[in-house]
């Protein structure tokens, strides 16, 4: 059986990080037999990604990064990740948990930057090949809750330091994205304990396993 590609998706702080690895800890101790299970984000999966993502969050030079120069370094993380991570691991039989992928752009450079959304699909279906997320939780949590929780844990990056407005319009692409992709993409609501969000997530992702054929025993 070809491998799944799950994808967690939101605004800054909305427990993306958390969740996954808390799913990653209920898939290893349960009975469904989902072996090899990976987990990987964007952007960062791959040793070019790594470099691309410091250059994106944290540049040294502290120079401006024009809105289509970081259009096309996510594109370029993701061609990357897609070519000599992502396929490769589903052809395997892979179960994949991604930390952020095409719906990210959308939101954040189409959305938040403002470039055109026909570019940026069109950008998306170079840098993947065709490939999309057989499912996506959207965690789903207040703009200014996520950033509190960043704020909180110290140390923010070039994207978490932008303003409150382009973080709201970040917000209305994935709701916007949530509503034109009822199959794919399933809503979190993400304003919870992490314990309560776990669950659902779990219960979601069983549901899916069971549809998709994996056997539970
Ligand atoms: N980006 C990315 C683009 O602009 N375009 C793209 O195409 C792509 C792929 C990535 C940045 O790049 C941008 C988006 C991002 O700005 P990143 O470091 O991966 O950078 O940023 P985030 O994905 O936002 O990662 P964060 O760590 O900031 O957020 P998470 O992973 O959503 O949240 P998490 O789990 O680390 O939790 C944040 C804090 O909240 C606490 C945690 O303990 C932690 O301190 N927390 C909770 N607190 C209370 N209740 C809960 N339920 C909680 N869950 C977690």
């Amino acid at each position: 059986m070809n491998g799944k590609l799950i994808v967690f998706e939101g605004v800054e702080g909305a427990g993306k990080t958390t969740q996954m690895q808390l799913l990653i800890h209920y898939l290893r101790s349960s009975s469904w037999k989902i072996c090899p299970l990976v987990a990987t984000r964007e952007p960062g999966g791959t040793a070019l990604g790594v470099g691309l993502r410091r250059l994106l969050l944290e540049p040294s030079t502290g120079e401006f990064v024009s809105n289509r120069t970081e259009l096309l370094m996510y594109a370029a993380d993701r061609a990357q990740h897609v070519e000599t991570f992502l396929k490769p691991e589903l052809a395997k039989g892979s179960i994949i948990l991604c930390d952020r992928f095409t719906d990210s752009t959308i939101a954040y450079q189409g959305y938040g930057r403002g470039l055109k959304l026909s570019l940026i699909k069109q950008l998306n279906e170079i840098a993947t090949d065709g490939l999309q997320s057989d499912l996506t939780f959207w965690l789903d949590i207040n703009v200014e809750t996520g950033l509190t929780r960043v704020r909180a844990r110290g140390g923010c990056d070039r994207m978490e330091q932008a303003n409150l407005e382009f973080h709201q319009r970040v917000q209305k692409g994935f709701t916007e994205l949530a509503q034109q992709n009822p199959d794919r993409i399933v809503r979190i609501n993400a304003d919870r304990s992490e314990s309560e969000i776990s669950e659902e997530i779990q219960a979601i992702l069983s549901h899916r396993l069971e549809n998709w054929g994996y056997l539970n025993n």
